[in-house]
């Protein structure tokens, strides 16, 4: 099967998450990614949470298949040589090293558009150039923070809090393939590259675009109605936490099922759509409140939300939260079981479509990873394992033109 990115040539300067996430995509999607590491060592993520010894951490191998791996000590000139013809020959560079690295180490744009001036160079930092932060190295929870996602999650008297999900790394490598690919379709018009840039903090901030249009609600209004604090609690002049909320047109709350107890996720997530207000009443049992003028509209609703979420609970007492969920998507209504990272991995339906795949590792043996969350008609991506540390050096180095001589005085100039 042929992948639409074979034949893209790109240069993998990444390391831990942000970077590393985007690139892998791109393997995934038969982009030809090259990893340079530093020898010896190579991605800090290889010793990371190692839950076997000696051997490449989950943390690396979740985030890197389909790469080849080429140890590159890019300060030394001999590695600076190296890394100038891959340049040359390739058609992206992807970075997400601190700021000012790649500089120090003799690679500004300028540089590297002068040795190809149809390269990409996408580089993923904490904060955008010319931020009054842009100097900060940045991680996933003080990108979270800076991002505006912190301040609007978690419950109205808990402090700021840090979602599972990894908005600041994954989430802008995400962002940072988006602007690749369109830096790529670019240059079939153009015939020329450019640096494609993408903050942390701008990618989080994207994705908590709903919580900037309820500050501007609340600028306005005072309150905003679909918030656990309306009618009966207080607002400030800042997008408070709402919990579970919905945080939409529809009202939403996290509830118990049989089990709670003791089993900490025999939990379901409930919507109260609008239109779903007669099927949720004929659903739990209570046909009475359909035309009841206390709850026959949302406004009617709102002031006892949490009794009419505590109504449901009580429904919920003797279901499992999947037997609940087989009953309510009968009525239509929008919802799904609270699944642990447990039933995930064995979730069979996940299994079959890949999005949870097993890959065999050289050295690890067999390991679960998630694989391409975009699914094609014409393709599906086939995830093979991460490299092994400078696994494919002398492979990529024969490729640029070095003798077998060459190469070993190369390993000799970069012993560590
Ligand atoms: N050969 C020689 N040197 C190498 C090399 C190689 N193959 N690869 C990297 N290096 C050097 C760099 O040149 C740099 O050296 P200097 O600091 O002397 O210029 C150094 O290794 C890497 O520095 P760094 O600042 O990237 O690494 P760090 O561990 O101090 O910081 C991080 C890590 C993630 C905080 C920082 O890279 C960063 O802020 N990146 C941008 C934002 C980002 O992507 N963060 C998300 C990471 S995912 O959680």
């Amino acid at each position: 099967m042929t992948r639409p990115l074979e034949g893209i040539k790109i240069i993998d300067f990444t390391h831990v998450q942000a970077g590393p996430a985007c690139t892998q995509l791109l393997a995934w999607f038969g982009a030809d990614v090259i990893k340079v590491e530093r020898p010896g060592s190579g991605d800090v993520t290889r010793t990371q949470l190692r839950d076997i010894p000696n051997v490449d951490a989950l943390y690396f191998t979740m985030l890197n298949s389909n790469k080849k791996s080429l140890t590159l000590d890019t300060k030394k000139p001999e590695g600076k040589e190296v890394l100038e013809k891959l340049i040359r020959e390739s058609d992206v560079m992807v970075e997400n090293f601190g700021p000012g690295a790649l500089d120090r180490m003799g690679f500004p744009w300028e540089h590297i558009k002068e040795l190809n001036p149809k390269m990409i160079l996408a580089s993923v930092k904490g904060f955008s150039d010319g931020h009054h932060y842009d100097d900060l190295k940045v991680y996933e929870n003080v990108a979270q923070c800076a991002g505006g996602s912190a301040s609007t999650t978690g419950f109205w008297d808990g402090p700021p809090t840090i979602s599972a999900a990894a908005l600041g790394d994954s989430n802008t490598g995400m962002h940072l393939a988006i602007g690749i690919l369109t830096a790529l379709i670019g240059r079939d018009k153009t015939g020329k590259g450019q640096k494609v840039a993408v903050s942390m903090q701008d990618s989080v901030l994207n994705l908590c675009r709903v919580k900037l249009r309820d500050q501007q609600r609340l600028d306005r209004l005072g309150y905003l109605e679909e918030y656990p604090q309306y009618p009966h609690g207080e607002f400030s002049d800042v997008v408070p936490r709402g919990g579970n909320a919905g945080g939409g047109g529809q009202p939403g709350w996290v509830l118990k099922c049989k089990g709670w107890e003791t089993d900490p996720n025999a939990y379901i997530y409930f919507t109260i759509q609008g239109h779903a207000w007669a099927p949720i009443c004929k659903a739990i049992g209570k046909p009475e409140w359909i035309d009841d003028p206390k709850y026959n509209t949302a406004q009617a609703r709102q002031p006892h939300i949490f009794d009419i979420f505590a109504t449901i609970e009580t429904w919920l007492a003797d279901k499992t939260k999947f037997e609940a969920v087989d009953i309510l998507r009968k009525f239509d209504i929008p919802c799904a079981p609270v699944l642990t990272m447990k039933e995930l991995a064995n979730d069979p339906s996940l299994r079959e479509s890949g999005t949870i795949t097993e890959v065999q590792h050289k050295e690890r043996g067999p390991y679960l990873t998630v694989g391409s969350p975009i699914k094609f008609s014409d393709m599906k991506p086939e995830i093979t394992a991460s490299p092994l540390l400078g696994e494919h050096t002398d492979e990529v180095l024969a490729s640029l033109g070095y003798s077998s001589e060459q190469i070993s005085k190369l390993h000799d100039a970069q012993a560590v």
